[in-house]
């Protein structure tokens, strides 16, 4: 006999995607990082793709909705660009063609019956303020940001009932600071301290504006998304925990602690200090922290962080995270091999629990789960649908963790799946595909797959439970 889930009633089940991965650049006012990457150095992206296309949801945001309605989910997630909003980014004057572009998006999402989830923030900086201030190194343009947020607040407030501030922000530290995934691909452990610092303090003051402008008079909430990704230590010896509890305190602390408790962590302040890069605050900063907490967290997961204790010799003296903690190649684990990531469900749970125990139990929502796969065409039937039976095995596995903890007091209030339909991702492009609809990048023509058949009908089932 099959086993009952537990999902509560009117549950968020929908998918989450981000206008710079779907829209294409068509009639942007600016370019952002990504845009601009993209444009120099199309051999860092696969096959050369960048983001000028995408999947077109530009012009085709009707039929993209409808899609997303017609298998069954009741919500979503996209973002506004701050770069195809704003004409002046300095003024806050905004485009008005665009205005309307996203009233008309929002509008579409509301006519269909699904609730919008509107995200400001995703890795989509603006690529001029990066040469002209330094980008978030600076806080200049942490007041721009909030100038933006202020906009979207006003233009669509009264249509949007949850908003959120940034996704996966310490993914903008790793990315352009850290790791060289994202342009201007710097490595420098200071600068990305500051930047972490001031983009945790860019979604406070953006917070801070919505609820003084009185934004939340529509009964609306206000949240960041964070992929909390669980670190787990290769075992209970004093050193490897040790530098698991480095790991986690620096990639996901450091958000978690002043998004719901309204302050850095002792210990990651502490461990800043130890190492000379404490980051550069002002007076008032602390009160805003902890005046603007949020009101949900969004959360992603992926895959696990799995941590060992440091084997080899740290010769650079620069601070740098990596120096603290060494990556634990765990024997045997499942991995997903076109995207390089452990599957590892469990950890769903896991993430729960710590937000019950440790985070008073705030409410939240899986905001992405997914599974990214290369070349999906080898699986298509003869009736043109991908039979994509391993990523259905893979949510019904996460899914079962999800209700457990529900089950157990986590006070989760939706699933998001990344993606409802193909979308362009970084420099990976177009190679793994992760929708239940299919995008087929020559003709642009939507296909539904056998897992967007299967959502429909799991979500009916629970529906009706
Ligand atoms: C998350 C991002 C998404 C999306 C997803 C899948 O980290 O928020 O934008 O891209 O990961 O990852 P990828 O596209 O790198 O395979």
């Amino acid at each position: 006999m099959e086993e009952k889930l537990y999902f509560p009633k009117n549950f968020l089940w929908g998918g989450a995607t981000s206008c710079p991965q779907i829209e294409g650049s068509f009639n942007k006012p600016h370019k952002s990082v990504f845009d601009y990457w993209s444009s120099i150095e199309p051999e860092k992206f696969f096959d050369g793709v960048g983001s000028d296309v995408t999947s077109d949801f530009y012009h085709r945001y009707k039929e993209d909705i409808k899609l997303i309605k017609s298998i069954g989910l009741n919500s979503f997630r996209t973002s506004i660009q701050w770069s195809r909003l704003i004409k002046n980014l300095e003024t806050g004057e905004v485009d008005e063609e665009n205005v309307l572009f996203y009233h008309n998006v929002i509008d579409e999402i509301l006519d269909n019956g699904l609730i919008p989830i509107i995200n400001l923030h995703h890795f989509d900086l603006p690529v001029e303020l990066y040469e002209k201030y330094g980008g978030w190194e600076s806080r200049k343009v942490v007041d721009m940001f909030v100038l933006f947020a202020k906009k979207c607040f006003e233009l669509y407030g009264d249509k949007v009932k949850y908003w959120t501030t940034f996704n996966e922000p310490i993914v903008v530290v790793e990315g352009q600071y850290l790791y060289k995934m994202h342009y201007p691909c710097l490595v420098d452990g200071e600068k990305a301290v500051q930047v972490l610092y001031n983009l945790n303090l860019a979604s406070a003051k953006a917070i801070r504006e919505f609820r003084q402008g009185g934004f939340d008079k529509y009964g609306s909430k206000i949240g960041i998304i964070l992929n909390l990704t669980p670190t787990y230590p290769r075992s209970d010896s004093k050193e490897d925990l040790e530098a698991s509890e480095i790991a986690d305190e620096f990639f996901n602390k450091s958000f978690l602690e002043p998004d719901t408790k309204g302050h850095f962590s002792k210990k990651f302040i502490e461990f800043l200090e130890k190492h000379n890069v404490l980051f550069k605050q002002e007076k008032e900063d602390n009160k805003i922290f902890k005046e603007n907490i949020v009101d949900f967290l969004g959360i992603n997961y992926y895959f696990p962080r799995r941590i060992q204790a440091k084997e080899s010799v740290i010769e650079d003296d620069k601070f740098f995270p990596d120096n603290y903690f060494d990556y634990y190649d765990m024997p045997n684990k499942r991995m997903n091999p076109y995207r390089g990531w452990e599957i590892y469900p469990n950890a769903i749970y896991d993430i729960a629990m710590n937000i019950k125990e440790n985070y008073n139990n705030i409410p939240w929502y899986i905001s992405e789960n997914g599974m990214g796969v290369e070349n999906e065409a080898r699986f298509l039937d003869d009736s043109g649908v991908i039979q994509d039976d391993y990523r259905i095995e893979f949510y019904e596995e996460h899914l079962k963790y999800l209700s457990d903890a529900i089950k157990d007091g986590a006070n989760c209030f939706g699933f998001h799946c990344w993606t409802p339909i193909d979308c362009w991702s970084w420099c990976n492009a177009y190679k793994n595909r992760y929708g239940y609809i299919s995008v087929d990048l020559e003709t642009q023509k939507r296909t539904i797959k056998k897992s967007g058949y299967w959502i429909k009908n799991f979500i009916e089932k629970q529906n009706n439970n």
